[in-house]
């Protein structure tokens, strides 16, 4: 048998690390595995990707591309019979998905830094195209409205740690600078503790940095760092196992999958 993987960017951790895991659990049942990365993940550049896939006769697909709710239905669509697991999706997507629970990251994010006491709190989030960055913004949102605070800055990057960087100098720029920042990745966050470096204020002394995915790196980072664990490894082998047991004939239908994420407590909060 043979799955097909549409993916983002393989040169960011995230999605090069879901892609690892879905190979090898794939490899441990023989199966193999396709990976298209469109170029430009619109409707079209992922419509033609997933063509491709199924041009190869792939017998199951998984998309890991940030999708909106009519996006991921229309490439649902397209593959007819082939079953469609989608990773990077809304919950009211009507497909079917295996998704982290971006809103309890945000929170447990967002409620770490609140238990330290800090008050004035910045926010980095990814680009406002992906929905994932997005829920985790307004998972933020709602966690610092809840105790009636507003974020004394914010942001949007493009998840590389070089917008990070680019970023965080805007963030630390003002007048009186946050006393902690929440990051919606950790490439994003190391780009950030260089700008803080770079402006001379120690982590987690002056600023806590938290970020989000804990990718194999970010236990290695100076000071390591405080993440939102989303589990990867686990999440490529339950999807590759989701599509093994639709082939087996298992009637799995319409789903969705909600991972928990859990926060790593490091060195860049205190
Ligand atoms: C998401 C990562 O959290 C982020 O760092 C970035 O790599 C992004 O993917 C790329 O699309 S994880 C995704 C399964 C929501």
């Amino acid at each position: 048998k043979t799955l097909g993987l549409l993916t983002s960017d393989l040169a960011l951790h995230a999605p090069s690390q879901i892609a690892s895991a879905v190979k090898s659990r794939a490899t441990q049942s023989g199966v193999n595995v396709i990976i298209s990365m469109p170029e430009v993940q619109d409707t079209r550049g992922c419509t033609a990707a997933l063509q491709d896939l199924l041009a190869q006769r792939v017998d199951g697909l998984l998309v890991n591309v940030p999708l909106d709710d009519e996006q991921a239905e229309a490439l649902s669509a397209l593959a007819g019979p082939v079953p469609v697991l989608f990773l990077d999706v809304s919950e009211t997507a009507a497909v079917n998905s295996l998704i982290f629970d971006a809103d309890q990251g945000a929170r447990l994010g967002a409620a770490h830094l609140l238990e330290q006491g800090h008050q004035r709190i910045a926010l980095l989030g990814g680009p406002q195209s992906s929905v994932s960055a997005r829920a985790r913004m307004s998972g933020w949102l709602a966690a610092l409205a809840e105790s009636g605070l507003s974020p004394c800055g914010c942001e949007y990057g493009d998840w590389s740690a070089a917008s990070g960087y680019e970023k965080g100098h805007l963030l630390l720029a003002a007048d009186t600078p946050p006393q902690a920042i929440l990051v919606a990745n950790d490439q994003m966050a190391l780009g950030v503790i260089r700008v803080c470096a770079e402006r001379g204020l120690t982590v987690p002394g002056q600023i806590s940095v938290v970020g989000y995915d804990d990718t194999a790196d970010s236990a290695w980072y100076s000071p390591p760092l405080t993440t939102i664990r989303q589990a990867f490894k686990i999440a490529g082998e339950r999807s590759v196992e989701w599509l093994l047991a639709r082939l087996a004939g298992d009637d799995i239908g319409i789903g969705q999958t909600r991972l928990p994420v859990t926060l790593v407590e490091r060195a860049s909060t205190s």
